[in-house]
């Protein structure tokens, strides 16, 4: 495989290499917030000669991991990192200094990274260094791997994902189909990405579950329980002992008996409730709907109407249900559409996936 035809680079191989970048970068899925998720590998004569991604905030970059694997084959070769290479001292020292010293000669880019410190920046140094640079090679796909990093370094919020279930006459059921929850069901998948689900139990007065991912060592995300106008709480049952539950509320006298840590929010709103997850640093929220909204319907009208809310998941089940389809779907906005669908096929549902 040869990568340079008479000084031109071959851009087949560029995507080939981004995209094992990425698959590597997919490793610490839901582990890296508030960091973004980043995959390098190095590449030199056409052969892969390190490989490293990012595996949590606070610890070594992605370039670094790839760069010590690589060790002298570093010096004339290709690095391929699915993020700008940081130019700035953080948690850690600036990659693009490591690139430097390693004495690469070329750095392909997936996209540049929005953080103000670095935008375009570790770029700039790269090239001022006199290493050649290609910015953009699968920078779509590198933008949806990170789309809820963009979107709180952007914002300032976490993205916010909302997910429900509808029966084929549009009611709401208050469950996943079969093997959603299972190893590579779609809910599984997004416990492992989200980094953490708020949860609209039932009934204030019911026992509920909180789910766990069934995935084998599966990461956890944190699951945030609202507690009712009234201040009352529901009870959540929880199975696996790693699960973190926090307990959000507007009233200082709710006290969890459970052993459950409380914050007590000054109002119980959808800028407050994110303000918090953003605070935790958490870039990602998906609000699971299992059952009636109940009280916390204008929670949802409210995200939406600020804008507040980014993504939705569907799942639709092939049965029909005789309970009654709530008034908040029915009074959302009409002309809101979706974009940018991704429909797929977990089990015997239809899982819709879109942007508002
Ligand atoms: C890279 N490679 O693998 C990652 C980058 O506190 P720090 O030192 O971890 O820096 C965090 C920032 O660095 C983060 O907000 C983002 O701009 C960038 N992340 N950059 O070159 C990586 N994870
Ligand atoms: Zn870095």
């Amino acid at each position: 495989c040869v990568n340079v035809i008479q000084g031109v680079h071959c851009d087949v191989d560029d995507e080939v290499y981004m995209r094992r970048s990425l698959e590597i970068a997919r490793k610490a899925i839901g582990h890296t917030s508030p960091n973004p998720m980043v995959g390098c590998v190095i590449v030199k004569n056409g052969e892969i000669v390190g490989e490293g991604f990012h595996p949590k905030a606070g610890q070594p970059h992605a370039e670094v991991f790839a760069l010590r694997e690589a060790g002298n084959l570093a010096e004339n070769a290709t690095a391929y990192v699915t993020l700008e290479p940081c130019n700035h001292y953080g948690r850690t020292p600036p990659c693009t200094e490591a690139l430097i010293k390693a004495k690469v000669k070329r750095v392909v880019v997936g996209m540049v990274d929005p953080n103000p410190i670095v935008a375009s920046k570790g770029v700039q140094r790269l090239r001022d260094a006199g290493i050649d640079v290609t910015v953009s090679i699968e920078e779509d796909s590198c933008k949806k791997l990170n789309e809820a990093y963009i979107h709180q370094i952007l914002t300032g919020k976490p993205l916010l994902t909302l997910r429900y279930t509808l029966s084929l006459n549009g009611c709401f059921l208050d469950q996943v189909g079969k093997g959603a929850a299972e190893a590579g069901g779609y809910y599984s998948q997004l416990l492992q990405e989200y980094n953490a689900v708020i949860i609209s139990p039932p009934s204030s007065s019911e026992e509920f579950e909180i789910p766990s991912s069934n995935e084998h060592g599966a990461k956890q995300p944190l699951w945030i329980i609202l507690s009712s106008p009234d201040g009352s709480i529901p009870v959540p049952r929880i199975t696996n002992p790693t699960t973190k539950v926090v307990i959000l509320t507007n009233k200082e006298e709710v006290v969890s008996e459970r052993g459950i840590e409380t914050v007590v929010l000054d109002q119980l709103n959808m800028n407050n409730i994110l303000n918090y997850c953003q605070s935790q640093g958490l870039n990602s929220v998906m609000w699971d709907v299992r059952a009636k909204l109940g009280v916390h319907e204008e929670l949802i009208k409210e995200g939406i109407e600020e804008k507040l809310l980014q993504k939705v998941v569907v799942e639709v089940l092939p049965q029909w249900s005789e309970s009654q389809s709530e008034s908040w779907f029915k009074s959302m906005a009409e002309n809101l559409k979706l974009k940018c669908l991704e429909p797929r096929m977990c089990g015997q549902s239809v899982v819709l996936e879109g942007n508002l």
